[in-house]
């Protein structure tokens, strides 16, 4: 997706109209349009990058900024009493907009949101496996 196709930079640039929660010289936070809860926000760095996979470490530090208080924010403005703090990455995830946004949704108990949680387990070896080869990674 071409930055200047990007409906999030156009939200960014104010050329396509939403309701803004907050805004910074680096980043914009906004009303999901389609809310899972009343409060539903998204948190956008200004700049355009497709998810936390091509994010500079800069760009993810200014929305970690506002991360803290924005959250506050919404909990008491809605009453939530706990929050999800979502950032869907690549489409096998449920990424619709391509362009890095992190959800804010205010939950309650029972809500009836949520989704399949559907913990598994690891057979003898098979965490040291996998802790072995995400720690190679990493290094590289
Ligand atoms: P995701 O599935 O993580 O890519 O979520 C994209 C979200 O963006 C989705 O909850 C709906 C929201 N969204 C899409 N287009 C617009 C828009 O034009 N304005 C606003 N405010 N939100 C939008």
């Amino acid at each position: 997706m071409n930055a200047s196709d990007c409906i999030f930079c156009k939200i960014a640039s104010g050329e396509i109209p939403s309701h803004r929660v907050l805004e910074t010289g680096d980043v914009v936070a906004f009303l999901d349009v389609s809310p899972l809860a009343p409060g539903h926000t998204l948190l956008i760095p200004k700049s355009h990058c497709e998810s936390i996979l091509d994010a500079p470490a800069a760009v993810v530090r200014l929305l970690s900024v506002e991360l803290p208080g924005l959250a506050r924010s919404i909990m008491r403005a809605t009453g939530a009493t706990g929050l999800n703090v979502l950032q869907n990455t690549g489409r096998s995830s449920g990424q619709a907009v391509f362009h890095l946004h992190i959800h804010l949704i205010p939950r309650r108990d029972g809500d009836g949101l949520g989704y399949r949680w559907n913990a598994g387990s690891y057979a003898g070896g098979e965490a040291e496996a996998m802790l072995s080869k995400i720690v190679g990674e990493l290094r590289d």
